[in-house]
């Protein structure tokens, strides 16, 4: 006996595509995840959509025996960009995927991440000095500069390459073009094909924010080539590294692509977690305490050293806790490989588009109780975390399409809060400010901000 997956009343041709908001699309999917539950079907422009929004369900659908990573409609428009990047490659079919997985695995390790311990302090310090020199009158718009401090660590670290983010005015051009490429990337997949052609000018500016970006990474390119060096950076690997089963390298399309992929990839996300830290640090007193104890018990006002990466539990509480309520990457798009029932009654069949529901089932009131919508990090501590049902816990992604720059992000953020907390206490700008999410590919706090107040009573 299968049950059949519900689904709301829909409208001729557009099927549901105008249930989903244009601005924020996550919160149409989480309003129809509490009306109709663990599971629902949805028809965006003839493609059928299905929604799981439970740990156990998500859990189900990360058999990497049953289930491959398809990419969402938006994510292939990305591919306009990026072509058969990491992130976008449509895996078993592009084999320049095995390739360059197994050529960048080790560049992006916890261990070689250490190496970049340095290049991070340097790029955090550049942040840290503007908030000093500006000082506490100043209002920070965070999102803004943590994309600044998330863009130049990737740039730098990976790539050896500086930007110089925190001396343009307003945003990075690169940062604006690929921010509206995105945007419009989402918005394609919600538009009828047929509407397209007819936007000229929408689709004049898409080519020439592609253009901005092909650009800098070109830049990066040419640099290098012209400027050898050993330093041994994800470019240098990229370029140099030869794969250990086929004795292969990476052609100059595929770096470049993994180039813009990283530069992507590498510092939406990041900046979208600082900030959602920063938020939920400021709505919730009590955590902010805890935090700034830790920091000064365990460092106190030395420099921290790579051996204090990992080593504050509070901390890591806090990032969990925080990628848990906002997680930047809120959906992800798989597939079942074969006809299949999902939970033991729904039936799906080979190649359906299934959507995880990250922001949903990191809400699931079974694993995370009534009080899912607090922000807690005490649940996420003294094994607590390491406790959790598989799967009820997943902003990284799963299996082998799981985010390669995990622990490059995770010591990146370590490092900038522990500097913060160092140096300055924070207030909001505006005390009665409720979470604003603003959408790109990526989601993190809309209006947000804050106020930077260099510390007098450090330890
Ligand atoms: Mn990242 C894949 C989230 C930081 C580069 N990343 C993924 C996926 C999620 C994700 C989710 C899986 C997407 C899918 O299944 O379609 N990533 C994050 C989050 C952060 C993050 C929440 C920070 C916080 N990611 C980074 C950083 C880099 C990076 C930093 C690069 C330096 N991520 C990638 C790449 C992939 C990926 C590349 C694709 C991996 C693959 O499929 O081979």
């Amino acid at each position: 006996m299968t049950t059949p997956i519900p689904s709301p009343p829909s409208i001729p041709f557009l099927g549901h595509a105008t249930m989903i908001d244009r601005e924020v699309a996550i919160h149409s999917y989480h309003l129809l995840a509490k009306q109709y539950g663990e599971i629902y079907q949805l028809n965006l422009l003839g493609n059928k959509i299905i929604v799981v929004c439970t740990q156990e369900l998500l859990h189900e659908v990360s058999d990497e025996k049953r289930f491959h990573k398809t990419s969402r409609a938006a994510l292939d428009q990305v591919r306009n960009a990026v072509g058969d990047g990491l992130f976008t490659a449509h895996v078993p079919q592009e084999q320049n995927w095995y390739l360059a997985h197994r050529i960048l695995m080790p560049a992006f390790s916890t261990m070689n991440t250490r190496n970049m311990f340095d290049d991070m302090v340097d790029v955090i310090t550049q942040l840290v000095q503007k908030w000093e020199r500006f000082g506490p009158r100043y209002k920070i718009d965070p999102a803004q500069d943590f994309t600044a401090l998330t863009f130049e660590a990737i740039t730098f670290c990976a790539m050896s390459y500086r930007m110089n983010s925190f001396y343009v005015e307003g945003v990075h051009p690169f940062a604006r073009a690929m921010a509206d490429f995105l945007f419009e990337s989402g918005n394609r997949a919600l538009r009828p094909g047929i509407v397209q052609p007819f936007m000229r000018g929408t689709n004049s500016k898409y080519e020439e924010d592609n253009k901005i970006m092909q650009n800098y990474v070109n830049d990066i390119y040419e640099q290098r080539k012209a400027n050898p060096t050993d330093k041994k950076d994800i470019l240098n690997l990229m370029m140099h590294g030869k794969d250990k089963e086929t004795g292969q390298g990476l052609s100059e399309q595929t770096i470049k692509n993994n180039l813009l992929t990283f530069l992507i990839a590498g510092h939406e996300t990041t900046s979208g977690m600082l900030t959602f830290i920063m938020y939920y640090l400021l709505k919730t007193p009590e955590a902010m305490r805890k935090l700034r104890e830790e920091v000064d018990t365990m460092i106190g006002s030395r420099a921290m050293t790579v051996d204090d990466v990992h080593k504050l539990p509070y901390l890591i509480a806090v990032m969990r806790e925080s990628l848990r309520l906002g997680p930047p990457a809120p959906m992800r798009g798989t597939a079942p490989s074969e006809d299949t029932l999902l939970g033991g009654k729904y039936a799906v069949k080979k190649d359906d588009n299934i959507y995880c529901g990250i922001y949903m089932i990191h809400r699931d009131p079974k694993v995370w109780g009534e009080d899912a919508e607090e922000f807690r990090p005490e649940r996420m501590l003294d094994g607590k975390f390491e406790a959790l049902p598989a799967e009820a816990w997943q902003p990284f992604g799963f299996g082998m399409r799981g985010c390669i720059g995990r622990p490059f992000a995770w010591q990146e953020a370590q490092i900038t809060l522990v500097y913060l907390m160092q140096r300055f206490t924070f207030v909001m700008h505006d005390p009665s400010y409720d979470l604003q999410l603003k959408q790109t590919l990526t989601i993190k706090p809309h209006d947000f901000y804050i106020h930077a107040i260099p510390r007098t009573d450090k330890p």
